[in-house]
Protein backbone atom coordinates (compact mmCIF):
# COMPACT_ATOMS: atom_id res chain seq x y z
CA UNK A 1 0.00 0.00 0.00
CA UNK A 2 0.89 3.79 -0.19
CA UNK A 3 -0.40 4.90 2.64
CA UNK A 4 2.31 6.51 4.86
CA UNK A 5 3.20 5.12 8.10
CA UNK A 6 3.02 8.07 10.83
CA UNK A 7 6.11 9.12 12.21
CA UNK A 8 5.95 7.98 15.73
CA UNK A 9 5.23 3.83 14.00
CA UNK A 10 8.65 4.60 11.94
CA UNK A 11 10.23 5.75 14.77
CA UNK A 12 8.87 2.39 16.42
CA UNK A 13 9.57 0.17 13.51
CA UNK A 14 13.28 1.66 13.30
CA UNK A 15 13.84 1.22 17.58
CA UNK A 16 12.58 -2.48 17.09
CA UNK A 17 15.25 -3.54 14.32
CA UNK A 18 18.18 -1.21 16.15
CA UNK A 19 17.46 -2.82 19.29
CA UNK A 20 17.02 -6.52 18.06
CA UNK A 21 13.58 -7.14 18.59
CA UNK A 22 12.58 -7.54 15.36
CA UNK A 23 14.60 -10.63 13.88
CA UNK A 24 14.69 -12.59 10.47
CA UNK A 25 15.14 -16.06 9.61
CA UNK A 26 13.80 -19.13 10.78
CA UNK A 27 11.27 -19.23 13.55
CA UNK A 28 8.95 -21.66 15.20
CA UNK A 29 5.65 -19.74 16.68
CA UNK A 30 3.99 -21.09 19.69
CA UNK A 31 0.94 -22.19 16.84
CA UNK A 32 3.89 -24.14 15.19
CA UNK A 33 3.76 -21.91 11.78
CA UNK A 34 7.19 -21.48 11.06
CA UNK A 35 7.79 -18.01 10.35
CA UNK A 36 10.71 -15.94 8.19
CA UNK A 37 10.39 -13.00 11.33
CA UNK A 38 10.33 -12.93 15.05
CA UNK A 39 9.39 -10.16 17.13
CA UNK A 40 10.42 -10.79 20.85
CA UNK A 41 8.89 -7.84 22.95
CA UNK A 42 10.96 -9.20 25.59
CA UNK A 43 13.75 -7.58 24.16
CA UNK A 44 13.54 -4.38 25.10
CA UNK A 45 14.60 -4.48 28.01
CA UNK A 46 16.78 -1.32 27.83
CA UNK A 47 15.93 1.95 29.15
CA UNK A 48 15.74 4.06 25.47
CA UNK A 49 14.02 0.68 23.69
CA UNK A 50 10.92 0.49 26.91
CA UNK A 51 10.54 4.28 25.95
CA UNK A 52 10.62 3.51 22.23
CA UNK A 53 7.77 0.88 23.00
CA UNK A 54 5.85 2.88 25.79
CA UNK A 55 5.60 5.89 23.96
CA UNK A 56 4.47 3.90 20.56
CA UNK A 57 1.44 2.63 22.70
CA UNK A 58 0.86 5.76 24.59
CA UNK A 59 0.36 7.35 21.26
CA UNK A 60 -1.65 4.78 19.90
CA UNK A 61 -4.11 4.93 23.10
CA UNK A 62 -4.25 9.07 22.85
CA UNK A 63 -5.46 8.79 19.27
CA UNK A 64 -7.68 6.12 20.05
CA UNK A 65 -8.89 7.98 22.78
CA UNK A 66 -9.04 11.38 20.72
CA UNK A 67 -11.10 9.68 17.83
CA UNK A 68 -14.99 9.54 17.87
CA UNK A 69 -15.16 5.95 19.37
CA UNK A 70 -12.70 6.00 22.80
CA UNK A 71 -12.54 3.41 24.96
CA UNK A 72 -12.85 5.52 27.88
CA UNK A 73 -10.97 2.84 30.10
CA UNK A 74 -10.16 3.08 33.56
CA UNK A 75 -7.01 0.42 33.43
CA UNK A 76 -3.98 -0.67 31.58
CA UNK A 77 -3.94 -4.72 31.78
CA UNK A 78 -0.80 -6.68 30.93
CA UNK A 79 -1.02 -9.91 30.91
CA UNK A 80 2.01 -12.08 32.61
CA UNK A 81 4.94 -12.22 31.96
CA UNK A 82 5.86 -10.33 29.01
CA UNK A 83 3.45 -7.59 28.95
CA UNK A 84 3.87 -6.37 32.51
CA UNK A 85 6.66 -4.01 32.18
CA UNK A 86 5.23 -3.37 28.53
CA UNK A 87 1.78 -1.57 30.29
CA UNK A 88 3.03 -0.44 33.08
CA UNK A 89 5.60 1.69 31.41
CA UNK A 90 2.44 2.77 28.88
CA UNK A 91 0.58 4.07 32.30
CA UNK A 92 3.86 6.11 33.25
CA UNK A 93 4.56 7.85 29.64
CA UNK A 94 0.33 8.05 29.28
CA UNK A 95 0.70 10.80 32.70
CA UNK A 96 3.78 11.98 31.12
CA UNK A 97 2.17 13.03 27.77
CA UNK A 98 -1.02 14.09 28.58
CA UNK A 99 -1.20 14.31 32.71
CA UNK A 100 -4.49 16.19 32.41
CA UNK A 101 -5.86 12.90 31.41
CA UNK A 102 -3.64 9.78 32.75
CA UNK A 103 -2.06 11.43 35.66
CA UNK A 104 -4.31 8.72 37.80
CA UNK A 105 -4.41 6.15 35.24
CA UNK A 106 -4.08 2.79 36.83
CA UNK A 107 -2.30 -0.84 35.60
CA UNK A 108 -2.71 -4.60 36.69
CA UNK A 109 -1.64 -7.79 35.94
CA UNK A 110 -2.18 -11.57 36.24
CA UNK A 111 0.04 -13.49 38.38
CA UNK A 112 0.98 -17.04 36.67
CA UNK A 113 -0.39 -18.61 39.72
CA UNK A 114 -2.76 -17.44 42.56
CA UNK A 115 -0.83 -16.20 45.85
CA UNK A 116 -2.58 -18.26 48.83
CA UNK A 117 -0.91 -15.81 52.00
CA UNK A 118 -0.34 -12.22 52.38
CA UNK A 119 -2.88 -10.47 50.42
CA UNK A 120 -3.57 -13.22 48.04
CA UNK A 121 -5.45 -13.25 44.56
CA UNK A 122 -4.43 -13.47 41.20
CA UNK A 123 -4.22 -10.00 40.25
CA UNK A 124 -1.63 -7.50 41.08
CA UNK A 125 -2.05 -3.59 40.75
CA UNK A 126 -5.58 -1.69 40.48
CA UNK A 127 -8.80 -4.11 41.50
CA UNK A 128 -10.55 -4.93 38.39
CA UNK A 129 -14.29 -5.89 39.62
CA UNK A 130 -16.93 -2.97 37.45
CA UNK A 131 -13.57 -1.57 35.84
CA UNK A 132 -13.29 -1.28 32.31
CA UNK A 133 -10.19 -2.80 31.20
CA UNK A 134 -7.78 -1.96 27.97
CA UNK A 135 -5.85 -5.10 27.42
CA UNK A 136 -2.37 -4.08 26.14
CA UNK A 137 0.30 -7.25 25.23
CA UNK A 138 2.77 -8.00 22.54
CA UNK A 139 1.55 -9.88 19.63
CA UNK A 140 -1.54 -11.21 18.07
CA UNK A 141 -0.96 -14.79 15.96
CA UNK A 142 -3.73 -16.80 16.58
CA UNK A 143 -4.98 -15.04 19.50
CA UNK A 144 -4.89 -17.68 21.78
CA UNK A 145 -2.89 -15.81 24.95
CA UNK A 146 -5.53 -12.86 24.35
CA UNK A 147 -8.79 -15.36 24.92
CA UNK A 148 -6.77 -16.25 28.37
CA UNK A 149 -6.31 -12.62 29.16
CA UNK A 150 -9.72 -11.85 28.44
CA UNK A 151 -10.88 -14.87 30.48
CA UNK A 152 -9.21 -13.74 33.88
CA UNK A 153 -9.99 -10.34 33.23
CA UNK A 154 -13.61 -11.37 33.34
CA UNK A 155 -13.63 -13.63 36.08
CA UNK A 156 -12.52 -10.89 38.52
CA UNK A 157 -15.27 -8.83 37.57
CA UNK A 158 -13.76 -6.61 34.82
CA UNK A 159 -15.38 -4.91 31.73
CA UNK A 160 -12.65 -5.55 28.62
CA UNK A 161 -13.55 -3.04 26.22
CA UNK A 162 -10.29 -3.79 23.97
CA UNK A 163 -7.03 -4.98 22.97
CA UNK A 164 -3.79 -2.83 21.65
CA UNK A 165 -0.71 -5.12 21.02
CA UNK A 166 2.49 -4.21 19.33
CA UNK A 167 2.48 -5.85 16.44
CA UNK A 168 -1.13 -7.55 14.55
CA UNK A 169 0.90 -10.52 12.26
CA UNK A 170 -2.35 -10.81 10.10
CA UNK A 171 -2.58 -14.34 10.43
CA UNK A 172 -5.55 -16.64 9.88
CA UNK A 173 -6.76 -18.83 12.55
CA UNK A 174 -5.09 -22.04 12.77
CA UNK A 175 -7.22 -24.75 10.25
CA UNK A 176 -8.51 -27.57 12.36
CA UNK A 177 -7.32 -30.46 10.19
CA UNK A 178 -3.34 -29.72 11.11
CA UNK A 179 -3.70 -26.21 10.01
CA UNK A 180 -2.62 -27.19 6.26
CA UNK A 181 -2.24 -23.44 4.37
CA UNK A 182 -4.70 -24.32 2.21
CA UNK A 183 -7.52 -24.27 4.32
CA UNK A 184 -9.81 -20.89 4.04
CA UNK A 185 -9.94 -19.75 7.84
CA UNK A 186 -10.96 -16.15 9.08
CA UNK A 187 -8.89 -13.57 10.70
CA UNK A 188 -7.53 -14.23 13.96
CA UNK A 189 -7.94 -10.26 14.85
CA UNK A 190 -11.77 -10.64 13.25
CA UNK A 191 -12.55 -13.76 15.20
CA UNK A 192 -11.65 -11.93 18.23
CA UNK A 193 -13.47 -8.74 17.49
CA UNK A 194 -16.33 -10.59 16.79
CA UNK A 195 -15.80 -13.10 19.66
CA UNK A 196 -15.88 -10.57 22.39
CA UNK A 197 -17.38 -7.56 20.44
CA UNK A 198 -14.28 -5.45 21.37
CA UNK A 199 -12.04 -3.43 18.89
CA UNK A 200 -8.17 -4.83 18.71
CA UNK A 201 -5.62 -2.15 17.71
CA UNK A 202 -1.79 -2.28 16.68
CA UNK A 203 1.03 -0.13 16.59
CA UNK A 204 2.30 -2.17 13.57
CA UNK A 205 1.05 -4.62 11.20
CA UNK A 206 2.68 -7.17 9.11
CA UNK A 207 1.69 -4.69 5.95
CA UNK A 208 3.43 -1.78 7.75
CA UNK A 209 6.58 -3.60 8.42
CA UNK A 210 7.09 -5.03 5.18
CA UNK A 211 6.30 -1.43 3.66
CA UNK A 212 8.28 0.14 5.95
CA UNK A 213 11.68 -1.79 5.87
CA UNK A 214 11.71 -2.24 1.26
CA UNK A 215 14.83 -1.14 1.02
CA UNK A 216 16.27 -1.14 4.39
CA UNK A 217 16.62 -5.00 5.41
CA UNK A 218 18.06 -7.83 2.75
CA UNK A 219 15.59 -8.03 -0.43
CA UNK A 220 14.89 -12.11 0.76
CA UNK A 221 14.11 -11.34 4.01
CA UNK A 222 11.02 -9.14 3.05
CA UNK A 223 10.56 -11.78 -0.07
CA UNK A 224 9.90 -14.05 2.49
CA UNK A 225 7.49 -12.13 4.28
CA UNK A 226 5.63 -11.40 1.63
CA UNK A 227 5.47 -15.15 0.48
CA UNK A 228 4.51 -16.29 4.52
CA UNK A 229 2.11 -13.34 4.13
CA UNK A 230 0.32 -15.18 1.51
CA UNK A 231 0.29 -18.72 2.54
CA UNK A 232 -1.26 -17.18 6.25
CA UNK A 233 -3.74 -14.83 4.95
CA UNK A 234 -7.17 -14.59 6.69
CA UNK A 235 -10.39 -15.38 4.28
CA UNK A 236 -12.12 -12.80 5.03
P1 LIG B 1 -1.24 -16.14 19.95
O1 LIG B 1 -1.74 -16.41 21.32
O2 LIG B 1 -1.29 -17.36 19.05
O3 LIG B 1 -1.86 -14.93 19.31
O4 LIG B 1 0.34 -15.92 20.05
C1 LIG B 1 0.92 -14.72 20.38
C2 LIG B 1 2.10 -15.02 21.28
O5 LIG B 1 3.14 -15.71 20.58
C3 LIG B 1 2.74 -13.78 21.76
O6 LIG B 1 2.09 -13.30 22.91
C4 LIG B 1 4.18 -14.24 21.96
O7 LIG B 1 4.34 -14.89 23.20
C5 LIG B 1 4.44 -15.21 20.84
N1 LIG B 1 5.05 -14.61 19.60
C6 LIG B 1 5.91 -13.52 19.69
O8 LIG B 1 6.26 -13.07 20.77
N2 LIG B 1 6.36 -12.91 18.54
C7 LIG B 1 6.06 -13.34 17.30
O9 LIG B 1 6.50 -12.74 16.30
C8 LIG B 1 5.23 -14.48 17.19
C9 LIG B 1 4.77 -15.13 18.33
C10 LIG B 1 4.09 -16.41 18.14
O10 LIG B 1 4.58 -17.43 18.67
O11 LIG B 1 3.11 -16.44 17.38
Amino acid sequence: SSTTLAPYKVEFLQAAINGGVLKFGSFELKSKRISPYFFNAGDFYRADLLRAISTAYAKTIIEVEESSSPLDFDIVFGPAYKAIPLSTSTVDKLADLKPEKYEKMCYSFDRKEAKDHGEGGKIVGAPLKGKRVLIVDDVVTAGTAKREAIGKIRQEGGIVVGILVALDRMEKLPAPNGDDPSTPMPSAIGELRKEYGIPVFAILTLNDIIEGLKGKIAKEDIERMEEYRVKYAASD
